[in-house]
């Protein structure tokens, strides 16, 4: 299989391709005003492993400068289309300016399997909101939003209801906690509130961390029913976009795991609910979910270990942890076998394809957690990453979680509620011993532990963080990659450019990119893009050699 980056890291300093990379930081900020341009630079890391593997500190989660074009969501997009957005049997009701809805109606490729759950609801593809008018605004939305949870309610008859803040709703005062206890009580099923507006915090991080408080304040642990199954696992933050989650559950059910709940992807409230028996949460997504993950831990006693199943080599290695977890002979070799029979595939696709995009130049500039994962892939490819940061991580997962304590909780991040969490009386059970904990640490598995994207990329690359869209254009301009990545909102600016541009939030229509067949797509995929001869063509002929001349008739 290919070989990781990090490997590369033991070559010592690598400049970015013959050029200073502090030249081409000072290239990227030199436009700005002194005061922005000194913001920038803290944000504009060039990286660096030192010999006990820590990395330069990067500036993060705060404050877009206003002006610069930045690629971030708000609050609102972070709780309710992120984190509760994918799951389908949940009526999600935007409180808000029909805008705010509208534009987050179907917008993230989050699919889902209604057939799975019994009463096969699924209310993904409705946009529900309270449609605020001036008179709400001026008189106060209450009135309106609790008509809107009873309309709801009589014609779908969920099993819950979630109502989400947009900014005027925090500007005007509502008090949507209180609206959904009452509704809570008068219809007898789970309604609860999101004080999740848009200006909350510096980006859709906010939102995450708002939905996390609120799905284990109101839903996790509500339901005891202990499933039939061995193995019993959690995956969170998983939004099976482009049906990522489908080719893990494949992956999980062939090595004998039961999967209890996903956060969020192909999830159902019945799940969440239920999900405090699970005997071990794997992070997918670390920004998102980590704050579930450690209330969990603390709560009911549930470990975590961080998984990737992006990438066959990161995903064969994440079974093998998940295997070691369970100390099960039956269950590792049972894994091992999978691994060994879906590999052959993926190795034929990669010899294949490998020779073409072999030292192809790939950045990624992507929310906070594909930036790094998807690094793997194009290693895999033989490609190399030159550039690469998040639109919204915060230093853990840049430079692992052992900075957390470093940390300053700025009064962006005070805004946002921190939950007091402590052992359920009658909930708590530790899954294993400290000493059982500490012996398979030894064995190298680690607990609670992330080490983030910076120690994974080699010396001398770009890590930029909240990348602005003139920065995004003078990285073209300077290295003309053969792949950038990012989203919608840059892809069709940076192909006039010339350059391709894969869209990894939506995957482009693309997909399962997860997982030993969502590699081969992968892989494909990104051969079809690099290697296609369109980017050559994009200097229309009269550029290159104008045909017709011409004189002002009064030379
Ligand atoms: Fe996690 Fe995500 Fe991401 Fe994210 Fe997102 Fe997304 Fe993303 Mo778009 S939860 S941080 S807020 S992996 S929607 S599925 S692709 S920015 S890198």
């Amino acid at each position: 299989m290919a070989t990781a980056a990090k490997d590369n890291n033991s070559q010592g300093p690598i400049v970015l391709e013959g050029q200073d990379p502090e030249k081409i930081k000072n290239q990227l900020i030199k436009k700005y005003p002194p005061k922005v341009a000194r913001k920038r630079a803290k944000q504009i890391v060039v990286n660096k492993i030192e010999p006990d593997g820590t990395v330069p500190a990067i500036g993060s989660n705060v404050r877009t400068v206003p002006g610069l074009i930045s690629q971030r969501g708000c609050c609102y997009a972070g709780c309710k289309g992120v984190v509760l957005g994918p799951t389908r049997d949940i009526i999600n009701i935007t409180h808000g300016p029909v805008g705010c809805g509208f534009y987050s109606w179907l917008t993230r490729r989050n699919q889902t399997d209604p057939d799975s759950t019994p009463d096969g609801h699924n209310f993904i593809p409705y946009c529900f909101t309270t449609d605020m008018q001036e008179e709400e605004i001026i008189f106060g939305g209450e009135k309106k939003l609790k008509l809107a949870i009873q309309e709801a309610y009589d014609n779908f008859h969920p099993k819950a209801i979630a109502v989400f803040s947009t900014c005027p709703v925090g500007l005007i005062g509502d008090d949507v906690h209180s609206v959904c206890r009452e509704m809570k009580a008068k219809l007898g099923i789970n309604v609860f509130g999101f004080s999740c507006e848009g200006y909350k915090g510096v980006s859709q991080s906010a939102g995450h961390h708002i939905a996390n408080n609120g799905i284990f304040k109101h839903v996790i642990g509500t339901d005891d029913t202990v499933q039939d199954g061995e193995f019993k696992i959690n995956m969170l933050g998983e939004y099976n976009i482009g049906g990522d989650a489908f080719e893990i559950e494949r992956l999980l059910d062939l090595c004998g795991f039961t999967l209890i709940s996903t956060f969020s992807g192909n999830s159902s409230i019945d799940k969440f609910a239920n999900c405090h028996t699970a005997d071990l949460n794997l992070i997918m997504c670390h920004r998102s979910i980590n704050y579930v993950a450690e209330m969990m831990e603390k709560k009911y006693g549930v470990p975590w270990i961080k998984v990737n199943f992006i990438g066959a080599e990161a995903t064969a290695k994440s079974l093998r942890k998940m295997a070691a977890y369970f100390e099960d002979h039956k269950l590792i070799d049972r894994v091992e076998a999978v691994i060994a029979a879906e590999l052959p595939e993926v190795e034929k696709a990669a010899s294949r394809i490998r020779p073409r995009t072999e030292g192809k130049r790939a950045m990624l500039f992507v929310g906070g957690s594909r930036a790094h994962h998807y690094q793997e892939l194009f290693a895999e490819l033989g490609m190399k990453t030159l550039s690469a940061g998040y639109e919204f991580a915060h230093r853990d997962d840049y430079e692992g979680r052992r900075v957390l304590p470093e940390i300053k909780v700025d009064a962006d991040s005070r805004n946002i509620e921190e939950l007091e969490v402590t052992a359920d009386p009658d909930k708590f059970n530790p899954r294993k011993s400290p000493e059982a904990l500490k012996s398979l640490e030894d064995k190298g598995l680690e607990f609670s532990g992330y080490e983030g994207m910076m120690p994974e990329m080699e010396t001398g690359t770009l890590v930029i963080d909240d990348i602005s869209h003139h920065e995004t254009e003078k990285m073209i301009a300077l290295f003309k990659p053969d792949i950038f990545c990012a989203g919608i909102k840059e892809k069709y600016v940076i192909q006039k450019l010339g350059v391709p541009l894969k869209q990894l939030h939506s995957y482009d229509y693309g997909g399962p990119y997860a997982g030993f067949k969502g590699a081969v797509n992968f892989y494909k995929e990104i051969d079809r893009m690099v290697n296609s001869r369109i980017w050559g063509y994009l200097k229309a002929p009269w550029q290159k050699s104008p045909e017709l001349a011409a004189r002002y008739g009064t030379d």
